[in-house]
C-alpha cells in the first residue's frame, strides 16, 4: 500500500496526521459527489451495474438536445429520479459533513450531485455546480417552476410524462440541471474556484473526478498550496495528486474522520 493511501473502517484507521491537517485548518472545502449519496440509494452515474450510465444513454437524456427531440421522455426520467431522491434519506456521510462545519474554523460546501440530501443533512448555503433536480425553469424563458409536490408519484423509469408549460410564454419546463455541453452556473462556479482557490484543505467524497469543469477544483486547490484529501472506495485519477487517499464508502469514512476530530480535540493540551 503506498504511504499515502489508508483503509478506513472506524476511528483508529485514520491517520494522525490528516487529523493534524484538519485541526489546525483555516478554511475546508468538501467537495462531493455521486458517491457521498450511493448509501442514501441514489445510483452513481459510472461505476458499477445500477449505475444510470450503464442502465441509461447519456447522449439520449443528459443533453439539451435530448430535451429538444424527446421532452417526454427526459421530463419522465427525471420526475422518476426525483422521487427516487425524495424518498431517499441523507446517510452517515451527509450528516458528517454537516457535523464537521461545527469543528473547523470555516467549511464551504461544493456538490455536483442534484439532490438536497445535504441540506436536509443541515448543511446550509450548499453550491450546486450542476443545478438541483428540484429547480426546474421555462426551457424558452428561464421562469422558474415550483413543482406541485417535492414527492411525485414515482413514474416508471422508462414512463415518458409530458413536461409542463411555462405560465408566462408556454414553453417546456425543463429539469433544473446542468446537462453535457451547458455552462455551469456562473455564479456558483465563480463561488466554488474562489473556495478551491483560497482553502487550505480539500476533501473530495465520493467522485470520480471525470466530469469537467468541477474536477479543476481539487488540481486548483492543489496547486495553490492546499491538501487534498479524497474519500473513494475505487481509485480515481486523483489518487495520484491528493495527500491523502482514504479508501471505504463515504458513509463510514466520514464518520470515522470526524470522531477523530473530535477526539484529538477533547484530548488534554
Ligand atoms: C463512492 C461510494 C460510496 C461509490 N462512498 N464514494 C474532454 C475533456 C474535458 C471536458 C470535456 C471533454 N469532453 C467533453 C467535455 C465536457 C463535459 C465533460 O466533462 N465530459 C466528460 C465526461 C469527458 N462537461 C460538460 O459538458 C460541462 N459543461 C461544459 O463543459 O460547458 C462548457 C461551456 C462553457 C460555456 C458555455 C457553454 C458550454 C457540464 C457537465 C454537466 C454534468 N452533468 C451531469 C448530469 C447532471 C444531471 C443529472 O443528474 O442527470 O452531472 S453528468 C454526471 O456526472 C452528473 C454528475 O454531477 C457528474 C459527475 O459525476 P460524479 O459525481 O463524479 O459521479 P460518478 O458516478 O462519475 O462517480 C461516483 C464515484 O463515487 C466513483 O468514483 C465511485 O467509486 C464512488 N463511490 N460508492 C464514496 N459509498
Ligand atoms: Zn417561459
Amino acid at each position: 500500500m503506498s504511504d499515502n493511501l489508508f483503509s478506513i473502517r472506524s476511528a483508529t484507521d485514520v491517520p494522525a496526521a490528516l487529523t493534524h491537517v484538519l485541526a489546525g485548518a483555516r478554511h475546508v472545502v468538501v467537495f462531493t459527489g455521486a458517491g457521498i449519496s450511493a448509501e442514501s440509494g441514489i445510483p452513481t452515474f459510472r461505476d458499477g451495474k445500477g449505475s444510470l450510465w450503464k442502465q441509461f444513454d447519456a447522449k439520449t437524456l443528459a443533453t439539451p438536445e435530448a430535451f429538444r427531440e424527446n421532452p417526454a421522455m427526459v421530463w419522465g426520467w427525471y420526475e422518476y429520479r426525483r422521487a427516487a431522491i425524495g424518498q431517499a434519506q441523507p446517510n452517515g456521510a451527509h450528516l458528517a459533513v454537516a457535523q464537521l462545519a461545527r469543528h473547523v474554523a470555516k467549511l464551504d460546501l461544493i456538490t455536483q450531485n442534484v439532490d438536497d440530501l445535504h441540506e436536509r443533512a443541515g448543511s446550509p448555503d450548499v453550491t450546486h455546480l450542476h443545478g438541483r433536480l428540484d429547480r426546474a425553469r421555462c426551457q424558452d424563458c428561464g421562469l422558474g417552476w415550483e413543482h406541485a409536490c417535492t414527492t411525485p408519484d414515482m413514474p416508471r423509469d422508462d414512463a415518458p410524462v409530458p413536461p409542463p408549460r411555462c405560465t408566462r410564454c408556454g414553453g417546456p419546463i425543463r429539469p433544473g440541471v446542468v446537462w453535457f455541453g451547458e455552462a455551469l452556473p456562473q455564479h456558483d462556479w465563480l463561488r466554488a474556484m474562489q473556495a478551491a482557490e483560497q482553502c487550505d484543505v480539500l476533501i473530495s467524497i465520493g467522485t470520480s473526478s471525470m466530469v469537467y469543469p468541477a474536477a479543476e477544483l481539487p488540481h486548483r486547490a492543489r496547486t495553490q498550496g492546499a491538501r487534498v484529501i479524497q474519500v473513494n472506495p475505487a481509485p480515481t485519477p486523483m489518487d495520484a495528486v491528493c495527500d491523502f487517499n482514504l479508501r471505504g464508502d463515504a458513509g463510514v469514512v466520514m464518520p470515522a474522520v470526524l470522531a477523530a476530530l473530535q477526539a484529538r480535540q477533547r484530548a488534554p493540551g
